[in-house]
């Protein structure tokens, strides 16, 4: 079995990509599952195999521990970490092939405190992988693509997963945007470029010392262009999942 974890910033498209792409899988006959690991997750695009709210919700934890919504949401991740062995069992209990992971919407709850990466050891012992999210509403200007470079770099680091970028709602983008966006992604120095005209004053030296540790960090940014509308990018998302954990075979035999 495979796990792959979705992660990006709030509302950039987790969840959406969860349900549009293993309804996909299923079309390619694959044995796929998804989790929703989001406590503040009330309605969700698909149905959840399994999910944190049949044993934490955060509109309770609110009421019961008196907090707002993001100290709520706060509150009910800690929770999460005394529920990972129940969370476990119901995986076993499916044991698909291959399965996707919806992760709470506030990204720096999950991927910034130790909970994240505990909860991606302890989950199963299967093979992981993370896809990060770039939110192509975000990604036209260059400040905002090179902090998505660098929150994904953050991730690398803490979660040490073999990692995949999708650049998230791609139907948004005009082609001219998208082809800039893949510009960027292909070579820095166009990047630096739209940097360099594009930006200025403190905007444009924090873009410049960002790229300067992003390089250092040294992860490889290509990111998939991807749609849950439309399902363009799918593909080519399934072929690089395939390459590193499968050697391009299909997951379910
Ligand atoms: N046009 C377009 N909109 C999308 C796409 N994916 C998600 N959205 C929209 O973006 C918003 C957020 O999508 P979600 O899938 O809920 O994002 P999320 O990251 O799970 O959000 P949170 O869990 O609330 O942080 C919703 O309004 C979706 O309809 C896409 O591929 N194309
Ligand atoms: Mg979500």
């Amino acid at each position: 079995m495979n796990l792959i974890f979705i992660v990006g910033t709030a509302a950039s498209g987790k969840s959406n990509l969860t349900a549009a792409f293993s309804r996909w899988l299923e079309m390619q006959r694959e044995d796929v599952m998804s989790v929703n690991l989001d406590p503040g997750a009330i309605s969700l695009p698909y149905a959840a195999n399994v999910n944190v709210r049949d044993y934490i919700k955060v509109e309770q934890v609110m009421e019961e521990y008196n907090l707002g919504p993001n100290g709520g949401l706060m509150v009910a991740c800690d929770l999460m970490a005394g529920v990972i062995d129940n969370l476990s069992q119901d995986i076993e209990d499916f044991t698909p092939d291959i399965c996707l992971v919806d992760t709470p919407g506030q990204m720096e709850l999950f991927a910034f405190r130790n909970l994240g990466a505990a909860i991606a050891e302890k989950l199963t012992d299967a093979e992981k992988g993370l896809v990060y999210l770039f939110d192509s509403a975000f990604c036209r200007d260059p400040l905002n693509y090179v902090m998505n470079m660098f929150l994904a770099s953050a991730i690398n680091t803490r979660f040490q997963l073999p990692q995949f970028q999708v650049l998230s709602k791609i139907d948004l983008l005009k082609e001219i945007e998208l082809e800039e966006i893949m510009g960027w992604a292909d070579d820095v120095n166009l990047l630096e470029e739209a940097i360099d005209a594009r930006l200025s004053g403190m905007k444009k030296e924090i873009s410049q010392d960002m790229m300067e540790v992003i390089e250092r960090i040294g992860l490889d940014f290509n990111p998939i262009p991807c749609s849950s509308k439309t399902n363009d990018g799918f593909n080519a998302l399934y072929g690089e999942l395939q390459r590193v954990f499968t050697g391009g075979e299909k997951f379910t035999p």
